[in-house]
């Protein structure tokens, strides 16, 4: 056990778990639990970068978790836990700001992305976010983080942080890689293939919700925009198609060229329901575990509590060498 490599990777409850969150994150945690010392996390710290209403954040946070295990995550496995309730990702975070620069913070895409969509509340965690992210993964000294392609950006800052620190206090955290699955790293909206699918989206029909209902999905695959030009194809330009071959050859295990062969001289609208007959193949297990989960409300707490515990162990143990190499008097 010891000798296998770490993994943390989380998703934020800043809204319903998306196919994009499923294909480019979630599912591959499962495949990887076997293989390595996994610890995901229902990361609802970073949540309130954006305003949320506190009931339905509370709700949501409980309903990831009982996502992550209905999509397969075992608890005897992994370590499961919400971020707020191990202290440690606060702590570090400070301690890991004051060795960040402002200009690499100022650099960050997502940061700009989300600035604008939110002009009435550009706050500075919403700056300072790629510092907590940093912070979750150095905490339990990662070797790997799966995240899909729009999270790059901040594990290099996490990779630089973690190095410039080494440099300046001696060997401290682990350098982590990270992972980027091979198909569906990049899940694009339903509605606006030029943008990524996000949970956040105000409209609906650009996400599909994990736990939206078969016919749901048929309709939003439906109305998913397409072209004009009613050829099946990968290649550059062809946005909508290129996001239906990929979610399709994701599921199905094929290349989104592969998917593309499968479905040379047909129409748009087969490929539509191809692709969401896969998609509702794929959920209904999940869906029906996530029923019987999420009704157990003492399992989901015991979980909770388990995780925390396992993950502040750690996580404690880390924080203790960080102060001491700064120079805080110990506890
Ligand atoms: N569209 C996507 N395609 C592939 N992977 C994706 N991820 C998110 N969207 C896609 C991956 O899911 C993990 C969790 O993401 P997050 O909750 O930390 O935040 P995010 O990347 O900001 O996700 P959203 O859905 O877009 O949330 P909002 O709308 O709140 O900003 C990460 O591994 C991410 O790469």
């Amino acid at each position: 056990m010891q000798d296998k490599k770490m993994i943390f990777s989380g998703v934020q409850p800043s809204g319903c778990i998306t196919l994009g969150n499923y294909i480019g994150a979630i599912k591959n945690w499962v495949k990887l639990q076997k293989d390595y010392r996994c610890i995901y996390s229902v990361v609802d710290m970073h949540s309130i970068t954006v305003r949320q209403n506190p009931k339905e954040l509370r709700a949501r946070a409980l309903q990831f978790l009982a996502l992550y295990m209905a999509c397969g995550i075992d608890p005897d496995e992994s370590i499961m836990f919400f971020q707020s309730h191990v202290p440690a990702h606060a702590e570090l975070s400070w301690v890991l700001s004051c060795n960040t620069y402002m200009g690499e913070l100022s650099r960050m895409t997502q940061f700009k992305d989300k600035s604008a969509k939110h002009e009435d509340n550009i706050n500075a965690g919403l700056f300072t976010y790629p510092v907590l992210m940093a912070a979750d993964i150095l905490l339990y000294g990662t070797d790997l983080v799966p995240v899909g392609v729009d999270q790059k950006q901040h594990l290099e800052l996490a990779r630089d942080i973690a190095i410039r620190f080494n440099h300046l206090y001696g060997d401290t955290f682990t350098v982590p890689e990270g992972y980027i699955p091979p198909v569906g790293a990049r899940v694009m909206s339903l509605q606006d293939p030029t943008s990524k699918m996000s949970k956040s989206d105000p409209n609906p029909n650009g996400y599909i919700w994990v736990l939206d209902e078969p016919d749901v999905i048929v309709k939003k695959l439906k109305k998913a925009v397409t072209d004009s030009e009613g050829v099946i194809e990968y290649r550059e330009g062809k946005h909508g198609v290129n996001n239906l071959l990929s979610i399709y050859g994701a599921i199905v295990g094929k290349t989104p060229r592969e998917a593309a062969l499968e479905f040379e001289g047909q129409g748009y609208g087969n490929l539509k329901m191809r692709v969401a007959e896969a998609v509702c193949e794929e959920l209904r297990p999940v869906q029906e575990k996530y029923k019987a989960i999420s009704e157990d409300k003492s399992y989901l707490e015991s979980v909770y509590k388990a995780g925390a515990e396992k993950a502040g162990e750690l996580a404690e143990k880390t924080l203790r060498k960080v102060y001491d190499k700064v120079g805080f008097v110990l506890r």
